[in-house]
């Protein structure tokens, strides 16, 4: 199982075609990895299942070139097919037991959580890591629940051994706040895929988290 969270700190980028600027799949992607992000997840919620799995393909290429983690959402399937490193759900998907029958031991099983009950679920049904948010306001998910605030990371951050990431909102002026309330692993979308300068962001992005974590 490739390790999720390898360092004390890690941006966590997710795709999202819509925001991206125009830009090809391919040139995103590359740039999100040449600037040293090393967990993807491929997150496409419009488009037909022959033109995912081609994305998805060539995701799994250059992840594997890079060293990165490869994560694809919701599809099960398609993570399956491409041989991804795991599969991200949410609480409305199929329990993670079941996911976890189709998928096998070695791949990894992120579920989206909004609440302690929902965290406490999850390690024990037996994920490998969970979502923690949204932690802001976000316009880039649809049927979003309310922003959990800082709080609920907290409570996180506290009470649950598993690895987990903060998403929702997360932005190079909040991302210090967010590691100062706990977070080791930030998830952002349309900070990193719709930005100009790709390299410039994550840069940035990176020097504000760990402004907020402080020194060793
Ligand atoms: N999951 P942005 S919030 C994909 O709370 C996703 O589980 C969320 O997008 C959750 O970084 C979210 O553009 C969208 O705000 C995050």
């Amino acid at each position: 199982m490739p390790a999720i969270l390898p360092g004390r700190t890690d941006l966590y980028a997710l795709t999202d075609s819509r925001l991206s600027l125009g830009r090809p799949l391919a040139v995103v992607a590359g740039a999100l990895l040449e600037s040293g992000v090393r967990i993807l997840q491929y997150r496409e919620k419009k488009l037909k299942a022959g033109k995912m799995l081609e994305e998805c393909r060539l995701l799994r290429r250059l992840t594997e070139r890079a060293g990165a983690c490869f994560i694809v959402n919701d599809h099960i399937d398609i993570a399956m097919l491409v041989g991804a490193d795991g599969v991200h759900i949410g609480q409305e998907d199929l329990p993670v037991p079941e996911v976890r029958r189709l998928v096998g031991p070695d791949m990894l099983i992120g579920l989206s959580t909004h609440t302690p009950e929902q965290a406490v679920a999850a390690v024990n049904a037996g994920a490998d890591y969970i979502g923690v948010g949204p932690i802001f306001a976000t316009q880039t998910k649809e049927d979003v629940v309310d922003p959990v605030g800082f709080e609920y990371l907290e409570w996180v951050a506290r009470n649950i051994e598993l690895p987990f990431v903060a998403i929702g909102g997360i932005k190079e002026h909040n991302i210090a706040d967010v590691a100062r309330h706990g977070a080791r692993c930030c998830a952002l979308v349309s900070e990193l895929v719709g930005a100009q300068d790709i390299h410039a962001k994550v840069e940035a992005v990176r020097r504000a988290m760990r402004e907020g974590l402080g020194p060793d």
